[in-house]
């Protein structure tokens, strides 16, 4: 992968956006690199993944201005379904993904870090949907992604206005969880990720998809769907152990993702 790392670190996955020439924008390589990476993600021994942008100024600084400048229209939407469906895919990947913004996340940015499960920031981080200044609107699922978790009025002041917000901001409407000192975002997140890894993975994943599922349905389907996974953990290893080692006043042996 040529703008794209990925490593693991006891059982946490980091997926590097590195083009930190043009500030991690996204062009059709850099979604393509994305995709591989995603693929290349061992489930049996990843529990939870970081996504983050390489240097010290940007997560990711947008789509490709120049790449999407020419686009027909034809092109456009071929180019607005890549990124779509790879951050549907994020979004429903069935681990847990963390957003970890390291400076601008702006449009495809903002909008990659929305699929995430959960975003924290370092505190020269920028967010912003500027597409109605570039004669587009958000193209990666920003019109429905920020509405659904700032509020609809927020939403639509932020990207009618265009104008971009800084991460104290972004922490005080709840785009973001917590706010870190630059040096500290990282270290913060591999400490999230292990906490999560820790607990019963397939509970987590449970988790997930109940929340992601239970919002796009009314309530009393999404409770059906909340059941239904609940139940489903009666059938894993990994509960007996849990509930065992409550009973028996000991520490959990090990989760074993099964
Ligand atoms: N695309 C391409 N290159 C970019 C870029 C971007 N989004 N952002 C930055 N760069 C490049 C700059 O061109 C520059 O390259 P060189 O000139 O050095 O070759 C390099 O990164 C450093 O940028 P600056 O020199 O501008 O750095 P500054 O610190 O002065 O400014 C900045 C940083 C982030 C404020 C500024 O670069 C900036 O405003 N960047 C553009 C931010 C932006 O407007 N992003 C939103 C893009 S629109 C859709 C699909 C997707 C989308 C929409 C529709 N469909 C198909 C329907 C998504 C749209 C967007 O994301």
């Amino acid at each position: 992968m040529e703008f794209v790392t990925y490593e693991v670190e006891n059982q946490i996955g980091i997926i590097t956006i590195n083009r930190p020439k043009a500030l991690n924008a996204l062009n059709s390589a850099v979604l393509d690199d994305l995709e591989e990476a995603l693929n290349g993600v061992d489930l049996d021994t990843v529990r939870v993944l970081i996504l983050t942008g390489a240097g010290e100024k940007s997560f990711v600084a947008g789509a490709d201005i120049g790449e999407m400048s020419n686009l027909t229209k034809a092109e456009g939407e071929a180019f607005g379904k890549k990124g779509n469906d790879l951050f549907r895919r994020i979004e429903t990947f069935p681990i847990p993904v963390i957003a970890a913004v390291n400076g601008f996340a702006l449009g495809g940015g903002c909008e990659i870090s929305m699929s995430c499960d959960i975003r924290i920031c370092s505190d020269n981080a920028v967010f912003g949907q500027p597409e109605v200044g570039l004669g587009i609107t958000p193209g990666f699922g920003g019109t429905q992604r920020l509405a659904r978790i700032v509020g609809v009025g927020m939403a639509k002041q932020m990207i009618y206005s265009a104008r971009n917000i800084k991460a104290d901001e972004a922490y005080r409407i709840g785009l973001v969880n917590a706010v870190y000192p630059q040096e500290e975002l990282m270290p913060a997140a591999k400490k999230l990720a292990a906490t999560i890894a820790k607990n019963a993975p397939i509970a987590v994943r449970n988790c997930k998809k109940a929340i992601n599922d239970g919002l796009q349905t009314d309530m009393d389907q999404a409770l059906v769907i909340e059941e239904k996974l609940f139940g489903d953990c009666f059938e894993t290893y990994d509960q007996k152990e849990g509930m065992a080692a409550f009973l028996e006043k000991r520490k959990v042996e090990a989760f074993l993702n099964k």
